[in-house]
């Protein structure tokens, strides 16, 4: 499948367009980008003084081109998305830009551990709120499910509280959910719902938690999924490549800023 990614590049520091495109390219994707913006680093908390160049204004400009060329994609897939003004250019993407049956794909990279990140506010929140209207797909972790929903946030994630966020979040208009970091008896995984089903995948907890594993298990989601691999088949792939990165990256103390998948990805059969 052609695939097109808006997301930042976070020059150094394992996430988002760097950590994406190997990925979906090992799950037999061709890739395209639409850098949202380019970063020296991440803007996690380890990181400091990073740069950060806005390419908001550069987006019309490339999707111009696309169009005259005749481009199209079959997946769309957004990230973290830095400037509220690109919102709108990804509807565009998504409305003149993809093949019949093309996928959308919105994992709403902006907030973890119940903040939103480094100088992402409320128009951020709302513009993430309206391409989720629009998305085959959403990704959101716990924390970001609950700003798109304005459902404060909880640590512990009781049925009630599931079940509340899996409904606002399916009520924004997108077609199926995915939230990530769903934790339950000393598991953490994912739970998909699409209105009448829901599926389940729960690995035990691995520690500590990194930085980058987001768009990890979004980007082996997303790969699985456009190869028509079952929900099931995609979450319980997805959370064995989480816990396996982890795995290889705990004890070595230099690696604090993301994970080494790259290892879990050669071995991949
Ligand atoms: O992993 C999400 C992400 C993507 N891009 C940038 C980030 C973050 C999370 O902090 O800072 C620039």
């Amino acid at each position: 499948m052609k695939l097109l990614t808006v997301q930042d590049i976070s020059c150094y520091g394992q996430c988002s367009t760097t950590v994406a495109l190997p990925v979906l390219s090992a799950y037999g994707h061709e890739t395209a980008i639409l850098p949202s913006a380019i970063l020296s680093t991440h803007t996690a908390p380890g990181f400091s003084g990073f740069t950060v160049l806005d390419l908001t204004d550069e987006m019309p400009k490339i999707i111009k081109h696309w169009e005259d060329t005749g481009i199209k994609f079959d997946g769309l897939y957004t990230g973290y998305i830095g400037d509220a003004r690109q919102f709108d250019y990804i509807l565009k993407i998504k409305s003149e830009l993809m093949n019949k049956n093309g996928q959308f794909f919105v994992d709403p990279a902006m907030a973890d551990h119940g903040k939103m990140y480094w100088g992402l506010g409320e128009t951020i929140v709302q513009g993430m709120r309206k391409i989720c209207s629009v998305a085959d797909y959403i990704l959101p972790n716990i924390t970001e499910a609950c700003f798109l929903t304005n459902t404060p946030y909880q640590e512990v994630h009781t049925d009630e509280f599931i079940n509340a966020l899996l409904e606002r979040l399916l009520a924004l208009g997108c077609k199926n959910v995915i939230l990530t970091g769903y934790e339950k008896d000393g598991k953490l995984g994912a739970i998909a719902y699409d209105g009448k089903e829901r599926v389940v995948v729960l690995k035990e907890t691995q520690y500590p938690s990194y930085h980058g594993t987001g768009d990890i298990f979004s980007s082996v989601i997303i790969g699985n999924l456009l190869n028509g691999k079952s929900l099931y088949d995609t979450l319980d792939d997805a959370t064995d490549f989480i816990v396996k990165s982890i795995q290889k990256t705990k004890g070595d103390e230099s690696h604090w800023y993301g994970v080494k998948y790259e290892e879990v990805l050669a071995e991949r059969k």
